[in-house]
């Protein structure tokens, strides 16, 4: 996999001039995003892994083989920003999805250990209000005993009121798992917009 860091934007108008799909990475603060870029993208530190989770607010736009963009969105839900700076995020997230001028995917993140907040359902509905391809992602799952992650599973699927064919990809970057699937999701979205 050819991977470069094209650009950290702050804004929409700080998008990259070369327009190709985007598959949008987002979720909760500590969900284990970074991780899972990393893992996706098979680099061990290329998105930070950080203790201060309230500090990115970029979006970070990978360029994978010359074919798409991995987008590193700013993570949501982290208790202690101020008004204005959850403000500011809410606005970006939804402009992201709404302006709709370039073809995007989203690929939905959410720790396997807990149940979605009320964040987690608010950012499901805009995504599925989108219209966008959507994924739903959970990470961290050798944190679990295989017996209890259905259940797990299940209680995510309900929380979110997910459609029935929703993809769902299990994960855990500790111990490499989930890549080959995700891709082959991103591979096939790509195939079908005869990207
Ligand atoms: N056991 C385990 N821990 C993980 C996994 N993914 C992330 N973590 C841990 O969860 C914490 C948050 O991870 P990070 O990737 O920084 O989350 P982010 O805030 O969503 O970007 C860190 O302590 C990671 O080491 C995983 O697959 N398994
Ligand atoms: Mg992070």
């Amino acid at each position: 996999m050819d991977v470069e860091l094209v650009t950290s934007a702050p804004d929409l108008a700080g998008r990259p001039a070369e327009i190709l799909p985007e598959f949008a990475f987002i979720g909760r603060s500590n969900c284990g995003k970074s991780s899972l870029v990393n893992h996706f993208l098979g680099r061990v530190k290329l998105a930070h892994t950080s203790n201060r989770p309230g500090k990115t607010r970029l979006m970070n736009y990978y360029r994978v083989d010359g074919r798409y963009y991995l987008v590193d969105l700013p993570g949501y839900g982290y208790a202690r920003i101020s008004k204005q700076q959850r403000a500011g995020w809410l606005r970006l997230f939804r402009s992201y999805l709404a302006v709709r001028d370039r073809p995007v995917a989203v690929f939905h993140l959410l720790d396997v250990r807990h149940r979605p907040t009320a964040d987690d359902r608010q950012i499901a509905g805009w995504i599925a209000d989108s219209g966008h391809p959507c994924a739903v992602v959970v990470t961290k799952i050798d944190k679990l005993g295989t017996n209890s992650l259905p259940r797990h599973y299940q209680q995510i699927i309900h929380a979110l009121a997910l459609p029935a064919d929703t993809p769902f990809f299990p994960t855990s970057a500790a111990k490499g798992k989930g890549r080959k699937e995700m891709q082959a999701w991103v591979t096939a979205l790509m195939e079908t917009a005869g990207a």
